[in-house]
């Protein structure tokens, strides 16, 4: 069969989704004066000892020249601090060209990109975050291309609604074009490429535009006479890959709209969990107490579809605004059982009887996947009279675990 025998629904609906200054729009969440206003996000940045790198800048912050990696010090001469401006003061900076300076704070970010993770995942498809901010989505089960830009309005009307987050949406048939895309329209951008106009969406674009292609590759390629993925569409595939090995011809293809790569979800997780906000925020007893169960039962759902076993059952609770407590409870040998993963849940929430909550999750984790050494319920109760032991846990460490390269990047992240 030849590519021109495909017709638009023999292609998948491919999303990725990019979320706009990611870590400046956290920020303006929890300090909503910051909205509209120039905000710098510094890695390393201390308001005593303003030195570091920026992380990220808002758009308006960018207006004036300051962007991510750049020194802290270059920025301030770009856009002075706030706190350093005054209007009345020839000397000092002016307010009107001035910005917003904060450190960073992972713990906040990851907090917010989870609660992004559960809106995208929530969709029927396959959902692969790859980044803090980014993930993948084939949604190609629930919508057809005709409905494809209705949809991801909607999804991003939800992220909005929901996070309080504005992202960019790329669509396309394959994963490469639906990166470049969702980077063209930033901010709040949203644009559709449909199979059969990946090749005419790539041919204007800088080489270096396509993801993977670094500075290096792109000054041989413009050794070459290659200057944008045109050029490289029209090149001849095999002294591409005489020149760059596979990597050559992958890229040729690329721009082809020929990507074979498929959305897969993270690997074997470390653990399995389920969360849910709650709208407002409650101090209802009863209320939080059905959240909890019915999100035991979809970790249980999950946990037979994976045939796992698990030691430890944990319980998390966000007050409002974003105060996020965790508590675990394990058991001395792995085992999957509905009614006590229900039980376990729901006497970690006891401690949260009259706290105002706006979410709840429920995990298992310490999880196996081999039948045998399960305990019985029996065994069970005579093991742990004094019903395991209950620790509290960072809140980190109880979202789902998302893909290897994910954990790099949260390594990374994290410095
Ligand atoms: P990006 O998605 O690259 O950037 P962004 O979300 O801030 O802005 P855009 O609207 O262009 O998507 O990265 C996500 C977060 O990762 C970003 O908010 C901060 C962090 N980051 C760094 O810490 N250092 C960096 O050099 C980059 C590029 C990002
Ligand atoms: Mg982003």
């Amino acid at each position: 069969m030849r590519l021109s025998d495909l017709s638009e629904k023999d292609y998948p609906v491919l999303l990725h989704v990019d979320l706009d200054c990611f870590y400046a729009a956290c920020e303006r969440l929890r300090e909503p004066g910051l909205r509209g206003e120039p905000v710098v996000v510094g890695m390393g940045y201390d308001e005593k000892e303003p030195k570091g790198a920026v992380a990220t800048a808002s758009y308006e912050a960018r207006e004036f020249g300051v962007e991510s990696a750049m020194p802290i010090g270059e920025a301030l001469r770009r856009l002075p601090r706030m706190v350093d401006a005054d209007a009345d003061d020839q000397k000092a900076p002016d307010p009107g060209e001035a910005g917003f300076y904060r450190p960073v704070d992972m713990e906040f970010y990851k907090e917010v990109s989870m609660e992004v993770r559960g809106i995208l995942k929530s969709r029927d498809g396959v959902f692969e975050p790859v980044g803090i901010d980014e993930a993948y989505l084939d949604v190609s089960g629930a919508v057809e291309w005709g409905g494809a830009e209705s949809f991801t309005e909607e999804l991003k009307a939800e992220v909005e609604e929901e996070a309080g987050l504005t992202a960019s949406v790329g669509v396309a048939p394959t994963r490469s074009a639906a990166k470049v895309a969702s980077d063209r329209e930033k901010p709040d951008g949203l644009l559709v490429v449909k199979p059969g106009e990946v090749e005419d969406f790539f041919a204007p674009l800088d080489v270096e535009d396509i993801h993977g292609v670094g500075p290096v590759t792109a000054s041989e390629f413009r050794d070459m006479g290659i200057e944008t993925a045109g050029d490289l569409s029209a090149a001849d595939p095999d002294a591409l890959e005489e020149r760059f090995g596979s990597r050559g011809r992958e890229f040729y293809l690329v721009t082809k709209g020929v990507d074979p790569r498929e959305v897969t979800p993270p690997d074997d997780p470390k653990s399995l969990s389920k969360e849910k906000s709650m709208g407002d925020a409650t101090k209802d007893l009863d209320t939080k107490r059905r959240y909890v169960e019915r999100l035991a039962q979809r970790v249980a759902d999950r946990v037979e579809e994976r045939d796992a076993l698990y030691r430890t059952v944990g319980l998390k609770v966000v007050k409002p605004p974003f105060d996020v407590r965790t508590r675990e409870r394990t058991f001395p040998g792995p085992f999957h059982d509905r009614e006590l993963l229900r039980e376990a849940a729901l006497e970690l929430l006891e401690e949260f009887g009259d706290a105002e909550v706006r979410k709840v999750g429920v995990r298992v984790s310490n999880l196996s996947f081999s039948e045998g050494d399960q305990s019985t319920l029996g065994e069970w109760k005579e093991a742990v009279g004094e019903r395991g032991t209950c620790r509290e846990v960072g809140g980190d460490s109880f979202p789902d675990r998302g893909s290897e390269k994910q954990e790099r990047l949260d390594r990374f992240l994290e410095g």
